[in-house]
C-alpha cells in the first residue's frame, strides 16, 4: 500500500484532516493481510513540513501541544513501528519538524539526493517530537543529535545517509522507481519473518544483550515453525526462487 502526504502546496504540512485519513490507512494496513509492505512518501516538492503552524490556537492560554500528540501523532509513530510489516519511506523533498521524525520512524528510509532533513523544533521554541529525540542520539550519536536539535540546520540527504540516519540517499528521479521496487521485493518476502525482525531489532534499543537473546530464541522458535521457514530452505535446496506467502 502506497500512502502519499497529499498537500504540495503548504508542503504536506499536517492539519487535523490528515491525521484522520493516516490513521485510517493504518488501520487498513493493520487489518488486511493482502497489504504486506507500505510506502510512504509525500507529494509534490516537500515530504512534510511537520505540523501546520497556521493550526493552532494561538490566542487559547491554555492551548495544549501535549494533547495534540497524544491525540495523533504519538499513536501513529507507535502503529508504524508496531505494524508487523515493513514500513519504506520515499523521502522526496524537504523532510521537517514532525515530518522529519515521521520519516526516521520508518523501517527503510530512502531519499532523494536533494531532500533534507530539519529539526525545525528550536526555531520555534519546541523540542524535537514524533520520536525525534528518541531516534536522533540512537542512529547518528549525541553529538550529531545534539547539533541537529539545537542548531536546527537542514541535513542534507547525503550526511543523513553518512550519519547512519537513513537507509540510502538515491538520484531524485530514481526515488520512487527504487522506493516501489524495494517495497514490492519485501511485500513478496516472507513478511511474517519481517515482522519479528522488526520486533527484535526495535526492542534491542532498551533490552540488555541478556533479554535481547531470549527474545531472539523466542521469536526464531516460532519462525521455526512457520511455513515460510519451510519454503526458504526447500527452495535453497532445491535451487529454486521461495514462493513465501508470509501465512
Ligand atoms: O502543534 C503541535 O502539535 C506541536 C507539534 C509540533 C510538531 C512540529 O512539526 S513543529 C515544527 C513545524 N514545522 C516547522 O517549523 C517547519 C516550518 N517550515 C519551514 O521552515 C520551511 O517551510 C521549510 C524549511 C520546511 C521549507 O522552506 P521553503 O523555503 O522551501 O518553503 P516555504 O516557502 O517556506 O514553504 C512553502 C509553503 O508551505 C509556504 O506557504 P505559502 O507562503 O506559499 O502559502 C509555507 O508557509 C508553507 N509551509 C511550510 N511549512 C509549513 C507551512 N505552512 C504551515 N505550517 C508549516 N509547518
Amino acid at each position: 500500500m502506497t500512502v502519499t502526504l497529499n498537500r504540495p502546496d503548504k508542503l504536506n504540512a499536517f492539519v487535523a484532516g490528515m491525521h484522520g485519513l493516516l490513521r485510517e490507512a493504518i488501520s487498513r494496513a493493520e487489518a488486511d493481510a493482502s497489504i504486506r509492505a507500505l510506502l510512504l512518501t509525500g507529494a509534490g516538492r516537500g515530504f512534510c513540513a511537520g505540523q501546520d503552524l497556521g493550526e493552532r490556537d494561538m490566542s487559547n492560554p491554555n492551548l495544549d501541544l501535549g494533547a495534540g500528540l497524544d491525540a495523533s501523532y504519538n499513536p501513529f509513530v507507535r502503529r508504524l513501528r508496531a505494524l508487523p510489516k515493513p514500513v519504506v519511506c520515499a523521502v522526496n523533498g524537504i523532510a521537517a519538524g514532525a515530518g522529519a521524525n515521521l520519516a526516521l520512524a520508518c523501517d527503510i528510509v530512502l531519499a532523494a539526493r536533494s531532500a533534507s532533513f530539519l529539526q525545525a523544533f528550536a526555531k520555534i521554541a519546541l523540542l524535537p517530537d514524533c520520536g525525534g529525540t528518541y531516534w536522533l542520539p540512537r542512529l547518528a550519536g549525541t553529538a550529531r543529535a545534539m547539533g541537529m536539535a539545537l542548531l536546527a540546520e537542514r541535513v542534507s540527504a547525503e550526511d543523513a545517509e553518512r550519519w547512519g540516519l537513513i537507509w540510502k540517499c538515491v538520484d531524485d528521479d530514481a526515488l520512487m522507481d527504487e522506493a516501489k521496487k524495494l517495497a514490492q521485493s519485501l511485500a513478496a518476502g516472507p513478511t511474517h519473518a519481517y515482522g519479528k525482525i522488526k520486533q527484535a531489532i526495535y526492542a534491542s534499543a532498551t533490552n540488555t544483550l541478556d533479554a535481547q537473546l531470549d527474545l531472539e530464541r523466542d521469536l526464531q522458535r516460532e519462525l521455526g515453525q512457520h511455513g515460510d521457514y519451510r519454503e526458504g530452505v526447500a527452495a535453497f535446496l532445491g535451487k529454486r526462487k521461495p514462493g513465501f506467502t508470509g501465512k
